[in-house]
């Protein structure tokens, strides 16, 4: 077979409800099930390319869930072409906007034909795009929520243990400094100064409270702050990039690759970390990571650790995956972890198959 002959034949979407084994306390919200949007794409030659879509809210099932059928109807029957079907998704996205759930809907779409293409090519993901595979730094970013601070000493420590972890990430924000401190003083008393620690905010702050904030944590030795305040306040990142010796994180919520070159254009953070979600797939990485890689600036993964991590072999600025566990109960053979790095299966595309038996377990009617 050539690559030319993979043709769309028809697209699944599905919708689950699936268990965290932690709940998600944070200011984004609070989650003790993860929704999830299962898209294969199945050739006329037999490959079905898979990927998956993490949209927070259960409600926002409804309305994705159509759009991207609707989205892939135009590619029925063409070539398997992601960085042809993005330009083409673009343009038929130009009239309601390129962000938001445009993007997502593009960017679920994009991941799965990568995963056809790479399929069709008997290669992993990261073989594909000129890489290998191989193991990818991780920093364990499945706990330390914005739970009693008390409860974060023993659950860094399971933390640390789940793969041998050197980097844990904890949410912060609380209302009183102390308790921030307090959260910091607990985990890093318990899993030692070597563990590299992560801080969290997810846009909580106001401005003038980040600037508090940050400032009084500024000498804790943490590795990254990351989103302070809200994600598009490009001169407020910059103002705190600017003031704070600690790096400045931002880049889950940038929509598509341009965002990463405006934000690095207005000095806003140190450190970027798109989404494979918003940031348009693989094709939208890609070029994500050609902008980062150009401005010598690091960039970190966010969710999504399967795809993710085939990514980080091509990436030339890679720096940590974000791990995560909440995509493993429907997968047929979840990624393993050795020594605080993720290790890249030898199979075809980006290695994740469905555990049927689960998918109908915690299938959900959007
Ligand atoms: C996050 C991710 C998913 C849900 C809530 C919070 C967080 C992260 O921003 O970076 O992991
Ligand atoms: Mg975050």
């Amino acid at each position: 077979m050539t690559l030319e002959k993979l043709t769309l034949r028809s697209v699944e979407v599905r919708a689950v409800l699936v268990p965290l084994r932690r709940k998600i306390v944070s200011k984004v919200g609070c989650f003790d099930q993860w929704p999830m949007i299962l898209i294969d794409l199945h050739t006329e030659q037999g490959i079905t390319g898979h990927s998956y879509l993490e949209p927070y809210l259960r409600q926002s099932l409804r309305y994705l869930v159509p759009a991207i059928r609707d989205l892939a109807t135009a590619r029925l029957n063409k070539c398997v072409a992601p960085i042809d079907g993005f330009r083409i998704d673009h343009q038929s996205l130009s009239l309601v906007g390129y962000e938001g759930m445009s993007l997502i809907a593009v960017s679920g779409l994009d991941m799965a034909a990568w995963d056809a293409l790479a399929k069709a090519a008997n290669l992993p993901l990261a073989a594909l795009l000129g890489g290998t595979i191989g193991s990818v730094p991780a920093y364990n970013s499945n706990g330390l929520w914005l739970a009693d601070v008390d409860t974060l000493a023993d659950e860094a420590e399971a933390l640390v243990a789940e793969g041998g972890f050197k980097g844990l990430k904890i949410r912060l924000g609380r209302e009183r400094l102390a308790d921030d401190l307090a959260a910091i003083d607990k985990v890093r008393k318990r899993v030692g100064a070597e563990i590299k620690l992560m801080v969290d905010f997810n846009q909580g702050l106001t401005l003038g409270q980040a600037l508090h904030r940050c400032h009084a944590l500024d000498d804790q030795g943490i590795y990254w702050f990351e989103e302070p305040i809200t994600y598009n306040n490009l001169a407020g990142y910059a103002q705190l990039s600017r003031e704070l010796r600690t790096p400045v994180q931002l880049g889950e919520n940038f929509y598509g690759p341009r965002a990463v070159s405006q934000a690095i254009a207005a000095g806003a953070g140190d450190l970027v970390m798109p989404d494979l979600m918003r940031i348009g797939g693989v094709t939208g990485w890609l070029r994500a990571a050609a902008i980062a890689g150009a401005a010598g600036i690091e960039i970190s993964t966010h969710l999504y650790p399967e795809f993710a991590a085939h990514l980080m072999r091509v990436t030339e600025t890679g720096h940590w995956l974000e791990w995560q566990d909440w995509a493993d109960p429907i997968l047929q053979e979840p990624f393993s972890l050795d020594s605080g790095t993720l290790q890249i299966p030898n199979r075809p595309g980006a290695g994740i198959e469905w555990n049927e038996d689960a998918v109908k377990r915690f299938q959900y009617q959007a």
